[in-house]
C-alpha cells in the first residue's frame, strides 16, 4: 500500500481482514471469481449511492502476472543469436546506405526498441499462407522497414547486393524505404509509413474479412491482422478514431502492438505523462482486451517484494519524461533518481550492482513476457487486443543514441559506434569488418539458421510475401447495360440515378455480381440507392436485432449477415479503408472484389487524399464514384460541398484513371471498360469517376465512339460547313451548356460548331504526354501524334472548352490543340444558388460559351471585336461584375 493510502486508512486491521479473504479466494478459487466478487460488491455499492469514481485504468504494471505467463517454447538461447544478427544487419544496411550518399540512409532506433516484437511474432505466431491456413496479415510500422529486410537476408530472400541497395530504387535492384507493394511487389502487403493509415485500414481489413467470411466468398476463419503502430503515431486521429468499431464489431483477428518506446520523432511522446496509461483507458473504455508489457523478468523479484506497494507508486509517479531519461544514463543514474526518491526503495536495491539495476529490462524487449502476451492476445475470441510494449528507443544503440531525443533520425555510426554495437550484442566480426558494417549470416548449417528456416517452415513459410494469384472474373459485355446504352426519351434523369441502375444490373449478374462490395458513407439516400438496401441487404456481422421501422415498405432497411452492401455511417476515412480491403482482396484474399464507393465528391480525395494515395501503391482495383460531382451543379449546398477541383486531384495518382461523363452511355463504357482492365486483364489502375445529380434527357449512343469515349475524346455532333466555325469542347453537365451554346452561335451569329464530349482531360493529357515523351526519345523515328491532335486534325477554327471545374483541369491539353484555345472554368469558393445563377457568377453558361467563341473569332480576325460587344450586351452580361475567383 502506498503511503498516502496508508494515511487514509482508518482502520488497519480491517483492511487487513478484507485483503486476506480476497487473497483466499484468488488462491482457491482463481482470479476470475475474485473479480466477479469485486464486480458485485462495486455494483452493490453504487446501488447503495456510492458515488464511486470510474477509472478506466489499471496498476502500472503488467496486465499478465508471471504466474499466468504461458511458459515459451523454442530455443531462446538461438533466437536470441539469430535477434542481435538481425538487428545488427538492419543498423549496418542503414549506416552503409548513409555512407554510400549522406542523401539517403533510413532509420536504426525504431527497429532496435522493437526488434523483439517482431520477431516472436515471426518465430512463433504469424502464419505464412498454405495449404492449411490462409495467411495472418501484417501491418508492420513503415520506419522499421530495415528490420524487416535483415530478417528476410539471414533467410535467403534478399541478397547483399540488395542489401546494399536499401533506399536506391531507381536502378531497380534496391530495396525500398519503406513498405511499398508498388516499388516491391512480391514482398510488401502495406503501405504503413504515412502515419495512421495502417491502424485505420489494419481495422477495416479485419473487418472485412468477416464481410467474406459471412458472405462464403473466402474462408478468412483463424486468421489475424497484426499492425504495429508507434506510441506517436497514435497521436494521428485516423489511429484511434476507429477503435469502436473493432470492438463493436468484435474483431478477436485483431490485434494491435503499439511499441511504448515514449519517444516520437523530435523528443517523448508524453514527457510530462504516461502514454500506455492514456492509451489503456482509450482502448479499456472502447471495449478492447488490453495488455500492458511494461517490465522485464527481472523486475519480477523485485515486484514480488513490494508487499506494500511502495515500487507500483514510483511506477506510476514517475513520467515518461523522466523514464526516457534513466535509459540514456546508467544504473547509478537510476539507483540515484528512481529508487533514491524513498528509502525503502533504496533499500530494496541496496545488494543490487549498478549493472544489475541497469539490466532491469522493459517489458518489450523480454521475449517471455512478449510471448506470453501474443499469446493471450491469440486466444481472444470476442474483442480485439492491444499490446502495450514498453521499450527504450535505440535500445542498444548506447552512446550513438540510446533513449536520446535526437535518435529517431541517427544514421551515422561512426567507427567507435559500430564496435561498441558490436559488443554490447556479441556479433562474430573482427574491429575492422565492424567498423565498416559487414553483414553478418551465419552458415546455412548453423544451429541458428536452421532453426529459423524451421520456424518458418513451420508457420507455412516466408513473410512479408504479396500475392496475385486471384482468378480474373468474367466481365460482362456492355449490352448489359442496355437501358443505359438506349437513351432515356423524355424521361430525365442524373448519372447518379444511372450509376445506381449500372450498379443494380451488375449485382445481378450470375457470374461477378457477388464479387461487387457497394459502399457507402451514410449517404445512400442522397444517391437514390435506399432501393438496394432491401435487394442487396446492408451488411450486418449480427444480422438485424430489431424491427426496422420501415418493415412494411418494399424498400426497408434491411440489416443482413449476407449483406451486401456496406454502411459504413459518416466516416469517409473508414469507408475508403474498407474499399482499399476489398479493392486488395485479390492479392490480400485471393479473390477478386469490385468494389464501388460512392461519396459526395467534396468528401473525397481532398478529405482522404492520402489513403487514395495509399491506395495506389497497394495497386488497390475499383471504382470510387465521386457523386454531386461539379461546383455548379451541387446547388443550393454551397462553398463546401461543390467540387471543381476533385478530377484534378485524382489526375495526381499515377495509376488512377478519371473520367468525368454527361450522359448515361458514356458512363456505361465507361465502367464496363473498367471491369475489363481491372478484373480481366487484372491491371494495376483504379478508377475515378463522377456522377451528378441534375436530371436530363440522355440520348441512345451514337455509333462507334466507344474506344474514344474511353480516351477522352469523341465527337458528339458534326456542325454545319458555315463560313465561320468553332470547336466546342465541354463535359460533365457543362457538356449541355456547350450544346445550347452551339445553337445560339448558330441562330445569332451564323457560327457553325463542331461539338465535342471530352470525357477525360486526364486520360487525354496522359496519353498525349507519353506520345510526347516516346517523340522526344526517338527523334529519327515517325513521330506519334496524340488523340487530341487526331480528332483535331483537318477541323476549323478555334477551340473552346467549359466545365464545371477549374480551369486547369481543361489547360491540361492546351500544348496539343493545335490551334487557338479558350478555356472557361470555375475557379473560385463555391456557394449556394440555383444552378442557372450559379453558371452565370462562374461564367460557364452557354451565353459565356457563346462570348468564348465569338472572341476567338474576333482575335482571328474573323469578325470584329464589336460583335462580342454586342454579345455581351445582348445576353446581358454585366462586363464589371466581380471575377469569381476572388469572389
Ligand atoms: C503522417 C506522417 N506524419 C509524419 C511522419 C514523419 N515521421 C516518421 S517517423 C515519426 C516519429 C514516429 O514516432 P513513433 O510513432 O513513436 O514511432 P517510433 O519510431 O518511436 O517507434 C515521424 C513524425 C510520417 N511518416 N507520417
Ligand atoms: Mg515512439
Amino acid at each position: 500500500m502506498s503511503a498516502q493510502m496508508k494515511e487514509i486508512d482508518v482502520d488497519s486491521i480491517e483492511t487487513q481482514e478484507w485483503i486476506e479473504a480476497l487473497e483466499s479466494v484468488i488462491e482457491n478459487e482463481g482470479i476470475e471469481r475474485a473479480h466477479f466478487l469485486l464486480e458485485q460488491m462495486i455494483d452493490k455499492a453504487r446501488r447503495s449511492g456510492a458515488n464511486l469514481p470510474y477509472s478506466a485504468n489499471t496498476a502500472y504494471v503488467n496486465t499478465i502476472p508471471p504466474h499466468l505467463e504461458t511458459p515459451m517454447p523454442g530455443d531462446q538461447g538461438l533466437e536470441d543469436r539469430i535477434r542481435t544478427y538481425i538487428r545488427w544487419n538492419a543498423m549496418a544496411m542503414v549506416v552503409k546506405a548513409n555512407r554510400y550518399s549522406s542523401e539517403l540512409g533510413g532509420h536504426i532506433a525504431t527497429f532496435a526498441s522493437a526488434a523483439t516484437l517482431y520477431d516472436i511474432g515471426y518465430n512463433h505466431f504469424w502464419r505464412a499462407p498454405s495449404h492449411q491456413h490462409g495467411g495472418d496479415l501484417i501491418y508492420s510500422q513503415g520506419h522499421a522497414s530495415p528490420g524487416t529486410y535483415a530478417r528476410a537476408f539471414l533467410e535467403g530472400r534478399l541478397s547483399e547486393e540488395q542489401m546494399d541497395h536499401f533506399r536506391q530504387e531507381v536502378d531497380g535492384k534496391g530495396l525500398s524505404s519503406y513498405p511499398h507493394p508498388w516499388l516491391m511487389p512480391d514482398f510488401w502487403q502495406f503501405p504503413t509509413v504515412s502515419m495512421g493509415l495502417g491502424p485505420i485500414m489494419s481495422i477495416y481489413q479485419a473487418r472485412f474479412m468477416k464481410y467474406l467470411q459471412d458472405r462464403g466468398l473466402a474462408d478468412t476463419r483463424n486468421r489475424k491482422v497484426w499492425a504495429f503502430l508507434g506510441d506517436g503515431e497514435t497521436d494521428e486521429p485516423e489511429s484511434l478514431g476507429a477503435i469502436s468499431l473493432a470492438s463493436r464489431e468484435k474483431l478477436e483477428n485483431l490485434v494491435w502492438v503499439v511499441n511504448c518506446n515514449l519517444q516520437r520523432l523530435d523528443g517523448p511522446v508524453r514527457g510530462n505523462g504516461k502514454i500506455v496509461q492514456e492509451l489503456e483507458a482509450n482502448f479499456r473504455g472502447a471495449g478492447w482486451k488490453v495488455i500492458k508489457v511494461l517490465w522485464g523478468s527481472y523486475w519480477d523479484p523485485l515486484l514480488a517484494k513490494d508487499k506494500d506497494g511502495l515500487l507500483q507508486q514510483r511506477m506510476m509517479e514517475v513520467v515518461d519524461g523522466d523514464m526516457q531519461n534513466y535509459k540514456s544514463k546508467d544504473g547509478a543514474y537510476v539507483r540515484e533518481h528512481f529508487f533514491g526518491k524513498y528509502p525503502e526503495l533504496k533499500a530494496m536495491v541496496a545488494n543490487m550492482s549498478d549493472e544489475d539495476i541497469w539490466r532491469l529490462n522493459r517489458g518489450g524487449h523480454d521475449p517471455y513476457k512478449v510471448y506470453a502476451a501474443y499469446k493471450l492476445a491469440s486466444e481472444q475470441t470476442d474483442r480485439p487486443t492491444v499490446i502495450l510494449a514498453q521499450t527504450v528507443k535505440g535500445y542498444g544503440m548506447g552512446a550513438a543514441g540510446e533513449a536520446q531525443n535526437r535518435t529517431h533520425s541517427q544514421k551515422k555510426l561512426g567507427a567507435d559506434d559500430m564496435i561498441a554495437f558490436r559488443d554490447r550484442f556479441y556479433i562474430p566480426l573482427n574491429d575492422e569488418d565492424a567498423a565498416a558494417g559487414k553483414y553478418f549470416k551465419p552458415a546455412e548449417d548453423s544451429e541458428e539458421m536452421k532453426y529459423m528456416h524451421a520456424r518458418r517452415k513451420e508457420l507455412g513459410g516466408y513473410m512479408p510475401a504479396r500475392s496475385n494469384l486471384a482468378a480474373p472474373l468474367e466481365i460482362p459485355e456492355l449490352s448489359i447495360f442496355e437501358p443505359l446504352l438506349a437513351g432515356s426519351g423524355d424521361k430525365e434523369m442524373s448519372t447518379t440515378m444511372a450509376y445506381v441502375r449500372l450498379l443494380t444490373i451488375l449485382c445481378r449478374d450470375k457470374k461477378m455480381g457477388k464479387n461487387v462490395v457497394p459502399i457507402v458513407p451514410d449517404e445512400a439516400r442522397t444517391f437514390g440507392m435506399e432501393g438496394m438496401f432491401r435487394q442487396l441487404g446492408i451488411y450486418s456481422s449480427v444480422g438485424q436485432l430489431y424491427t426496422p421501422q420501415d418493415k412494411s415498405e418494399i424498400m426497408f432497411y434491411k440489416e443482413d449477415k449476407s449483406g451486401q452492401i456496406l454502411e459504413e455511417g459518416i466516416n469517409e476515412a473508414g469507408s475508403m479503408s474498407s474499399w482499399i480491403a476489398a479493392a486488395t482482396a485479390y492479392s490480400s484474399h485471393g479473390v477478386n472484389m469490385v468494389p464501388f464507393y460512392i461519396y459526395y465528391s467534396m468528401f473525397g480525395f481532398q478529405r482522404i487524399g492520402d489513403l487514395a494515395w495509399a491506395a495506389g501503391d497497394m495497386q488497390a482495383r475499383g471504382f470510387l464514384i465521386g457523386a454531386t460531382a461539379g461546383r455548379t451543379t451541387l446547388a443550393g449546398e454551397g462553398l463546401q460541398h461543390q467540387d471543381g477541383h476533385g478530377l484534378i486531384m485524382a489526375g495526381t495518382i499515377p495509376n488512377c484513371v478519371s473520367y468525368d461523363p454527361t450522359f448515361n452511355y458514356e458512363l456505361a463504357v465507361i465502367v464496363q471498360n473498367g471491369l475489363h482492365r481491372m478484373f480481366a486483364e487484372q491491371e494495376n489502375v483504379f478508377y475515378y469517376i463522377t456522377t451528378m445529380n441534375e436530371n436530363y434527357s440522355h440520348p441512345a449512343m451514337p455509333k462507334g465512339v466507344e474506344d474514344d469515349i474511353v480516351k477522352g475524346l469523341y465527337l458528339f455532333r458534326s456542325g454545319g460547313k458555315k463560313k465561320k466555325k468553332v470547336q466546342l469542347m465541354g463535359c460533365g453537365t457543362i457538356l449541355r451548356e456547350v450544346i445550347a451554346a452551339a445553337d445560339l452561335l448558330e441562330e445569332d451569329w451564323s457560327v457553325d460548331s463542331d461539338i465535342w464530349s471530352a470525357t477525360s482531360f486526364n486520360e487525354l493529357t496522359r496519353e498525349a504526354q507519353a506520345a510526347d515523351r516516346w517523340n522526344r526519345l526517338h527523334p529519327l523515328e515517325d513521330a506519334k501524334t496524340s488523340h487530341v491532335e487526331q480528332c483535331l486534325k483537318g477541323r476549323r477554327g478555334p477551340v473552346i472548352a467549359a466545365t464545371d471545374y477549374i480551369r486547369n483541369y481543361a489547360d491540361q491539353i492546351r500544348k496539343w490543340v493545335p490551334v487557338r484555345y479558350e478555356v472557361l472554368g470555375t475557379d473560385g469558393f463555391g456557394r449556394s444558388d440555383t444552378r442557372q445563377q450559379l453558371r452565370k457568377h462562374f461564367e460557364v453558361n452557354k451565353y459565356h460559351v457563346v462570348i468564348a467563341a465569338l472572341k476567338a473569332l474576333a482575335d482571328e480576325g474573323q469578325l470584329p471585336a464589336g460583335k462580342v460587344a454586342e454579345a455581351i450586351k445582348k445576353y446581358g452580361i454585366d462586363p464589371e461584375k466581380i471575377n469569381p475567383l476572388y469572389a
